[in-house]
């Protein structure tokens, strides 16, 4: 199958106040430094880096005592929010390189936005450990990074961080996949909203590949776009250990792969977050080596051909 040359954007987000600890702002320089840009530029992609995102302070924000450093992680939502939407509509493929999860609030509304302007529907593939529907109100943490699907399903409008009438998404065209820690509340709010889960016992059950088809067909039916985001702890810590919130019993790489490998087939990926890469963790850049080893197969690195659409 021919790979269908893309211009991406790449848009660096050195955030990682919305979660607990530092390093993931170093996220972005890793993934540069593993070879992001020329694994894509190998494949015959057009390849734009943006830099890393400029942030506004968003004094207007307040402290909020159950949402830390909303002020950080609003500004940073504000701007990737107008960096995506800006490059989906340049005609790019926005390709961010986190930063920690809660940078989601800003690409995900962007391609909402996106995706309402173009009168198609906005379908999230989630790849965690953690299903991050939490609101300030049950958080246990007060992390942000442990809210953004919340926040781009409008459950956790806290502070207006984006105006009220933005286009939300569908808690119903939510895929979460790989979940394996999730809090007592997160539970109730996922099934009352209908999010849909497939956690490790169903990978474990009917294999990835089942998974991934009926998802992929979903979008498809619907000529919905697919936006991406992949935590770092998706995976197995034993191999990508580079990352704050490990999780035992994640993904293997094989697992991984095949996934990126369905979504290039599928063609209906339209962007993707790489978060939660915390290079001061990492054990010899290995992590960054596989997030960028992971992006490479979405954006058409085979190993052979297929004939057709995997079967
Ligand atoms: N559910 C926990 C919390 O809300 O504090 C842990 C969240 C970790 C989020 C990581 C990024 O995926
Ligand atoms: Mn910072
Ligand atoms: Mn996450
Ligand atoms: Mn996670």
């Amino acid at each position: 199958m021919e790979v269908q040359t893309q211009s991406v954007a790449l848009i660096g987000v050195p955030l990682e106040e919305g979660s607990g600890r530092r390093g993931a702002g170093m996220g972005p320089t890793a993934l540069r430094i593993a070879g992001i840009d020329k694994a894509l530029a190998d494949l015959g992609h057009t390849v734009v880096d943006t830099g890393d995102l400029s942030i506004v302070p968003a004094r207007d924000l307040p402290n909020h005592p159950k949402a830390h450093n909303l002020r950080v992680v609003g500004a940073y939502t504000r701007a990737l929010e107008a960096a995506t939407y800006d490059a989906a509509k340049a005609g790019h493929f926005p390709l961010i390189l986190g930063g920690d999860h809660s940078l989601s609030m800003g690409s995900v509304s962007g391609m909402a936005r996106y995706a309402a302007e173009m009168d198609r529907p906005l379908f999230v593939l989630w790849l965690d450990a953690h299903s991050d529907f939490n609101t300030p109100e049950t958080s246990p943490s007060g992390n942000i990074h442990g809210m953004p699907v919340a926040f781009f399903c409008g459950l956790a409008d806290f502070a207006h961080i984006l105006p009220r009438d933005r286009p939300l998404v569908d808690p119903q065209k939510i895929f979460q996949v790989g979940i394996r820690s999730v809090d007592a509340s997160e539970r109730v709010e996922i099934r009352k909203h209908g999010v849909n889960v497939f956690d490790m016992r169903s990978l474990d059950e009917q294999g990835v590949a089942v998974i991934l088809r009926q998802i992929l067909e979903t979008v498809e039916k619907a000529n919905g776009l697919l936006h991406v985001s992949f935590d770092v702890d998706f995976l197995d810590p034993d191999f990508a250990p580079g990352v704050g919130t490990t999780v035992p019993g994640g993904a293997t790489f094989r697992e991984a792969h095949l996934i990126m490998e369905m979504l290039s087939d599928s063609g209906l990926v339209s962007s993707l977050d790489l978060v939660e890469l915390n290079p001061f963790l990492d054990d010899r850049g290995k992590s960054a080596r596989i997030m960028v080893e992971m992006t490479a197969s979405l954006f058409g690195r085979r190993i052979f051909d297929r004939p057709t659409r995997a079967a």
